[in-house]
Formats: C-alpha cells, sequence, structure tokens
C-alpha cells in the first residue's frame, strides 16, 4: 500500500478506536446491565463487545469499502484491496466484566501477512497506542521504545494463557521464567501486552497460542518500537487460527527463545 493511502488509514483508524473505546467506557461504566454469554472455559462476550465491533466494522467499510475485515465476535469480510482489518472490540473481556481497567480496543491492519497499521486504546486510562510501517511507534503522540533490559535476570514478561492450551504448558513456562530469576506478569490482555513490551514497561511478551485479533495492531507497534517478535502470520492459518507469540527487545529475543523452547533459531535477530 502507498504511503499515502496508508496515512489516510492510519488517521481514521485512530478516530474510530478512540470512538468506540468511548463506547465501550460507557457500557464498562454500566456493566451490570449487561448480558453475559459463555464461549468457552473462561471464555465470554456481551452486548457491548457485538456494540464495538458492528460500530468500527461499518465506520471502516463505509470508508475504505474495498479493504477486509476480522473481528473476534464474527464481523468478516473479504478483502479486495489485498488488505484486511482485524479487531478485537475489547481486548481483555474477563477484566472487563469484573470491573478491573485492563482492557483496550485493538485495531489492526495486515497486508500480504504483515501488520502494517495498528491502534491499541484504553479509554480508562487514556492511553492512545499507534504505529505504522516505517513511521515508528507512539503512546498517545510521544515516541515510544522496547526497554534496553540486556538480561533475563533483571527482566520482567508478560505472560498470556487460555484454556485454548493445556494447563502444564504455560506451568512450565512460568517455571522457566521464575527460575530464570525472569519475573512475569498475567495481564488477561494480548494487546496490552504487546503494547507495554513496546513502550518498555515489560520486557517481552509470550503466550503459547493466541488469535490474529489480539496481536495485529501489537505486531507493528512492537517491530516500529525497535523490537523483535515471531512470524506470527507465518505460521499455518494464522489468521484464522492464531498462534504462538513472543515479542521482546532484541537483546532478550534469543535467550527468551532457548529459554521457552519455542522456535528454531533462524528467524532471531542478530
Ligand atoms: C484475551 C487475550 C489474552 C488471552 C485471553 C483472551 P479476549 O482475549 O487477549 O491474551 O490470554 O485468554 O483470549 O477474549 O479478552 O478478547
Amino acid at each position: 500500500m502507498d504511503s499515502r493511502n496508508l496515512g489516510l488509514r492510519f488517521r481514521v483508524a485512530q478516530g474510530i478506536v478512540r470512538e468506540a473505546g468511548q463506547m465501550a467506557a460507557e457500557r464498562f461504566r454500566r456493566r451490570d446491565e449487561l448480558v453475559i454469554e459463555r464461549k468457552g472455559r473462561q471464555d465470554f462476550v456481551s452486548a457491548a463487545d457485538k456494540e464495538c465491533e458492528a460500530f468500527v466494522m461499518s465506520e471502516l467499510l463505509r470508508i475504505f469499502p474495498e479493504d477486509g475485515f476480522l473481528g473476534e465476535e464474527g464481523g468478516a469480510r473479504t478483502s479486495g484491496s489485498g488488505a484486511t482489518w482485524i479487531i478485537d472490540p475489547i481486548d481483555g473481556t474477563s477484566n472487563f466484566l469484573a470491573g478491573l481497567p485492563v482492557w483496550c480496543v485493538s485495531l489492526g491492519l495486515v497486508e500480504n501477512g504483515t501488520s502494517i497499521a495498528g491502534v491499541i486504546y484504553n479509554p480508562i486510562t487514556e492511553e492512545l497506542y499507534a504505529a505504522r510501517a516505517g513511521g515508528g511507534a507512539t503512546l498517545n503522540g510521544k515516541k515510544i521504545q522496547v526497554s534496553k533490559t540486556p538480561s533475563l535476570d533483571q527482566a520482567r514478561m508478560g505472560l498470556g494463557f487460555s484454556y485454548r492450551r493445556p494447563v502444564q504448558e504455560h506451568v512450565t513456562a512460568v517455571r522457566a521464567c521464575l527460575e530464570a530469576s525472569c519475573e512475569y506478569t498475567r495481564f488477561g490482555s494480548g494487546a496490552l501486552g504487546m503494547a507495554f513490551a513496546a513502550d518498555g514497561r515489560l520486557d517481552g511478551y509470550y503466550e503459547a497460542h493466541i488469535n490474529a485479533w489480539d496481536v495485529a495492531a501489537g505486531l507493528v507497534l512492537v517491530k516500529e518500537a525497535g523490537g523483535w517478535h515471531n512470524d506470527f502470520f507465518g505460521g499455518r492459518d494464522a489468521m484464522s487460527k492464531g498462534n504462538v507469540i513472543l515479542a521482546a527487545n532484541p537483546m532478550l529475543a534469543q535467550p527468551l527463545q532457548s529459554l521457552l523452547k519455542i522456535y528454531p533459531a533462524e528467524n532471531l535477530p542478530g
């Protein structure tokens, strides 16, 4: 996509995500009124997720009718332009429903298996992350960069888990980190985990299986903030089936790679 078209989409996406975030924040404040449906083990959805996704999808397709769309709550449309918007209307739904202000709206734009623009917005903390390919990454307009932590025994990782994968696998990852004196935090929002890795509040983020809508925005954020991440969309059917995610500052990519025993080494930095 040429720079002018990407720039236009980047600006429009920030406006739409901010508006969607305000809608979701209103629902958050009145969450006791929400009807909650169960999608799976500790996996919930409410009218707030669906409303937010429908709003974002209708706005994007009104302005960019040729683009494709993939949403966590089922919104989908094949792309005519080669670019596909990927949205998680409320990432961290369990936190949202519990009243924890650790959730966000996450919107990514993917072309040819690469994330080229991303916006992540937590309307409660008023933090808006944005990045476009070649344009750097920002938090509320200020440039962000990944951490410079040089070794695991000084690091703090974000570790995510869902019942899509065996509990033992997560326990093994937690144990490996702790035995390496590497601290960890579990947020319940993969998108915020990637954002915190991009601005250096975390030194990296790992989850054995995550969906495209959780990381599509975070991938370009981490990359534009000088970080490294695995070839998420290189996985078979990753767009529809998800994949493992590992993101980190470049110095920790290899040590984390070995520690978590996830990938062959060829696509690591350095
Ligand atoms: C969440 C992800 C998180 C994962 C949770 C859940 P949701 O997405 O962001 O990384 O650990 O199980 O999938 O369901 O809140 O959009």
